[in-house]
């Protein structure tokens, strides 16, 4: 397969200034007729239109039929010559939605027709230049069978709809924003609508329509509420309006993604959408409200001011992540949304810069663009505008954004015009920040500090240093902020120093040390005593950060940093202490960091929701990423051991708070109440390992009697921890009797059977597949059984047998022929091979199997660069 690079770009040859499109659905076969004004931007008179899976039934220029000595098409192009002034090309094709299973282009899903565009799914569509800097203006019109497809949908707004002869009719729609292909859309279907109303900041009224099908009319309500505070968030956050009359949502079964910002006209992934108190999670609820938020706050960032091309992707999804982030905290927990946010980085994101296909945030090259949806792009890309924004402070950063969504308005942009405003703006020198985008690989800082109790001079000497990763062996030093604090005995300390301008001192136990060289060194004055530095406050940069702690030092930043995030931080490294202890046979005692966190769980002023996350362990993807060498399931045992001790430890606190909770009146996902079901349910599951004797009683009645779905589901997953494997089994029936009429709650039963720690676990996975309940061809099905078994599922994955692996490459080789890109974010577990010692071996083998099949583009490269 042919690699793209970003140094190859050029602007496009053609401009298309508006696509008249004409979908007939017939019974077996769609036609797709298109008209577009195309302008010739330069002297090439070769327009080259993308194309994939048409038959061509016919091309035209200003309605004469092209001959054949002027046009060449292949399995992909179309080329047609000597176009030198401005023309109608008119194509028509025909296309076969039924027999898509990419989920890619115009695709079936159950009853409905649906298309993705993004990235390069228009094509599937129709002739066309299929690239984000090709803005055009479209009319569509979609002409089915009344019956079987009621509602007709596209972008902007309807123009005219009507009757037409054999039960058929017909709506034409006008988008008179310009847009990429990729942000084109058309949904027909039999779907039942919720609508409402908002009124933006200038007293226009925008009419919302929630599509779905009518079994799950009663599962809007959220999504439309989590919308209307969106919109009235970037109003006041962004200054930014909605722009059209209508904005539409439509939930759809099978998709390969969350969600998708298609201009007035989103589709929703049901997972991301749907929402019901009796079958939806706390995490569900905040899920839909930051989807709904991300998809719709993406109609400026991404939409009116789009990317240039591809490998500007993270100029759309960073920073449209960093205002979904700033809005889920604004709507619950500030300080659990940064912890979980840096969580999924660490795991994941950190994870994926330490393999095979670490990428920068602007990637140099891709072989299939769809392979760049990656944590990278999106985490860490809003991690660098998170970055600037803190350091060019809420005024200037604003200030800065109304100056990129003006200037850029109606433009396809890259990520250095984003960098350019924000320079423009603050006056600040960004070059060295840049780097951000062009360096792959987590910077580590190494922290030392040298304290003088004559002189009261503390110095703390900074020294960075980042890996090679595959595109981008030398690296450069990164600007890197890092927030600190001092803690002396009494809280934290006042700071004096010289380097930093007198404004930064203005809350003068909080600074930003800014690291632009590989070693610098910051002097403080007048520091009383010896302190404990209270290192990358909040996360401050995306990185690792080193530093000698003991564990009292540990154990007072729990217990005391006025940063709630360092807190949480301070508990994570002393667990991971504790596990690389029980891993070297040397276990530590539990009493210091106990004593803090009973300290935490008495103190009433900490939030609940904070708690909870300071007794979680962390995650094993990042145990593995710090405790490089240790076998993974050493590593899963040890880890398991140290949760055990210290369940035992905290069991007579723990139950007292779960006894101390009753559940409210009516359900309500808010934040207080969701911080309360959360503490509760950590506390529970930390007491059933503890070993408390009334468990499993306790989780039967939890299970068949809960009231929400958070409550009912933290009991499924905690029966499965009991010793007694006839209790889980009867939970997992009666929930799955309660639940089987309702598909998102049957993909939570298959996950928590995925992740089922205990013996015969594959086996019974592949029963599953096998039953009624789940369909290869659902994306969400295939990820809750194989995605949690291959992520999650430790023991049972890293099988001394390698069945695990082999079961992966199976699922993933026979997906690879129906959903390419299904196939290949399943496969990453694989491709992590050289993490795991000697099981990496096994794990090898399994991926040069694949390797020598027959593969898709998405997969080839996967495999390949893993390899
Ligand atoms: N911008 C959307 C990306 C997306 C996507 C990409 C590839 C294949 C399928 C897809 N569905 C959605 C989602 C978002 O970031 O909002
Ligand atoms: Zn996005």
């Amino acid at each position: 397969p042919k690699v793209i690079y970003l140094k190859d770009y050029q602007p496009p040859a053609f401009a298309i200034e508006q696509t008249q499109l004409n979908f007939d659905i017939g019974p077996d076969s769609v036609i797709v007729s298109s008209r577009l004004r195309v302008v010739p931007c330069g002297s090439d008179t070769d327009l080259v239109l993308q194309g994939e899976n048409l038959t061509t039934l016919a091309v035209s220029l200003d309605g004469v039929p092209v001959d054949a000595a002027r046009m060449t098409e292949t399995e992909s192009t179309l080329t047609v010559r000597g176009i030198d002034s401005a023309c109608w090309l008119e194509t028509r094709v025909a296309i076969d939605p039924w027999g898509n299973s990419s989920l890619e282009g115009l695709y079936k899903s159950r009853t409905m027709f649906c298309t993705q565009c993004e990235a390069e799914g228009f094509r599937k569509i129709t002739w066309f230049l299929d690239r984000p800097d090709v803005l055009s203006v479209y009319t569509t019109r979609v002409e089915a069978d009344k019956s079987d497809c009621p509602i007709l949908l596209s972008n902007g707004n309807c123009i005219n709809r009507g009757d037409l002869s054999d039960g058929r009719h017909f709506a034409e729609w006008h988008d008179p924003h310009p847009k990429p292909s990729y942000l084109f859309a058309l949904v027909a279907g039999d779907l039942e609508c919720v609508t409402d109303e908002f009124v933006t900041v200038s007293g226009r009224r925008v009419v919302i329509e929630v599509y779905v099908e009518p079994k799950d009319l009663d599962k809007c309500a959220h999504a439309i509420a989590s919308l209307k505070r969106a919109m009235r968030w970037d109003e006041e956050k962004y200054g930014r309006e909605y722009d059209l009359d209508c904005y539409m949502i439509v939930a759809v079964d099978d998709f390969n993604m969350g969600a998708m910002e298609n201009k007035g006209l989103n589709i929703f992934n049901t997972s991301c959408v749907l929402a019901h108190p009796a079958t939806t999670t706390d995490a569900g609820f905040q899920r839909v409200e930051a989807v709904v938020a991300h998809e719709y706050f993406h109609n400026w960032s991404g939409n009116r001011v789009t990317c240039r091309d591809w490998f500007q992707l993270s100029l759309k999804e960073g920073f449209t992540v960093y205002r979904d982030a700033c809005f889920s905290a604004d709507m619950n927990s500030a300080t659990v949304k940064r912890i979980e946010d840096v969580n999924l980085l660490r795991s994941a994101q950190f994870a994926e810069d330490a393999g095979p296909l670490a990428h920068a945030v602007r990637p140099a090259s891709f072989i299939e663009i769809s392979n760049f949806y990656t944590l990278t792009i999106y985490e860490k890309g809003a991690e660098i505008v998170r970055m600037l924004a803190n350091m060019l402070g809420p005024e200037t950063f604003r200030q800065a954004t109304d100056r990129y969504f003006e200037r850029f308005d109606g433009q396809a942009v890259t990520c250095d015009d984003f960098l350019s405003v924000m320079e423009e703006v603050s006056g600040r020198d960004l070059s060295r920040f840049a780097r951000w985008y062009s360096q792959a690989g987590t910077p580590v800082i190494d922290v030392q500090d040298e304290y003088n109790a004559e002189s009261q001079i503390y110095r703390m000497t900074l020294r960075q240093s980042c890996r090679p990763t595959p595109e981008t062996p030398d690296k450069q030093p990164f600007h890197i902020p890092v927030r600190i604090g001092l803690l002396g005995e009494a809280g934290a300390l006042a700071l004096y120093c010289d380097q930093l301008a007198t404004q930064e001192l203005a809350d003068n136990t909080d600074v930003v040390l800014e690291l632009t060289d590989t070693e610098q060194t910051f002097v403080f004055t007048r520091v009383p005593e010896r302190p404990v530095p209270s290192l990358c406050r909040n996360f401050s940069a995306p990185v690792h950060v080193r530093y000698p702690y003991d564990e009292p030092a540990l154990v007072q930043l729990l217990a005391r940093d006025d940063d709630l995030f360092n807190r949480w931080q301070a508990s994570q490294e002393i667990a991971i202490r504790h596990i690389a202890a029980e891993l070297d046979g040397n276990p530590l005692s539990m009493d210091r960091w106990t004593g803090a966190l009973e300290q935490c769980l008495a103190d009433a002023a900490l939030d609940s929701a904070v708690m909870a996350e300071l007794l979680h362990l962390p995650t094993m993807s990042y145990l593995i990423d710090r405790l490089e060498g240790h076998d993974v399931l050493a590593l899963h045992a040890a880890r398991k051991t140290v949760e055990e001790k210290l369940a035992i430890a905290l069991k007579p606190r723990l139950h007292k708070a779960l006894q101390a909770y009753h559940p409210p009146a009516q359900y309500q996902p808010e934040a207080g109440q969701i911080a309360r079901r959360s503490l509760r349910n950590v506390a529970a599951r930390l007491c059933v390992i503890a070993g408390w004797e009334q468990a499993a009683d306790w989780i039967e009645a939890q299970v068949r009697a809960a009231t929400n779905m958070t409550d009912q589901l933290a009991a499924l997953r905690m029966s499965l921890l009991l010793p007694d494997a006839d209790v889980s089994a009867r939970c997992l029936d009666y929930f799955f009797q309660q639940w089987s009429h309702e598909a998102l709650v049957v993909n939570q039963w298959l996950a928590v059977q995925a992740a089922d720690e205990r013996g015969d676990t594959l086996v019974r996975l592949q029963r599953l597949t096998e039953t009624a309940g789940f369909q290869w061809g659902n994306p969400n099905k295939v990820r809750a059984l194989v995605g949690t078994f291959a992520g999650q599922n430790y023991p049972q994955f890293h099988r001394n047998d390698g069945q695990g692996y082999q079961w992966l490459a199976d699922v993933v080789g026979k997906l690879d022929q129906s959903n390419p890109q299904l196939a290949s974010r399943l496969v990453t577990p694989l491709t992590r091979w050289k993490q795991y010692g000697a099981r990496g071996t096994a794990m090898r083998n399994a991926l040069q199997g694949l390797a020598g099949q027959d593969l898709s583009r998405d997969l080839y490269e996967v495999v390949h660069k893993a390899l």
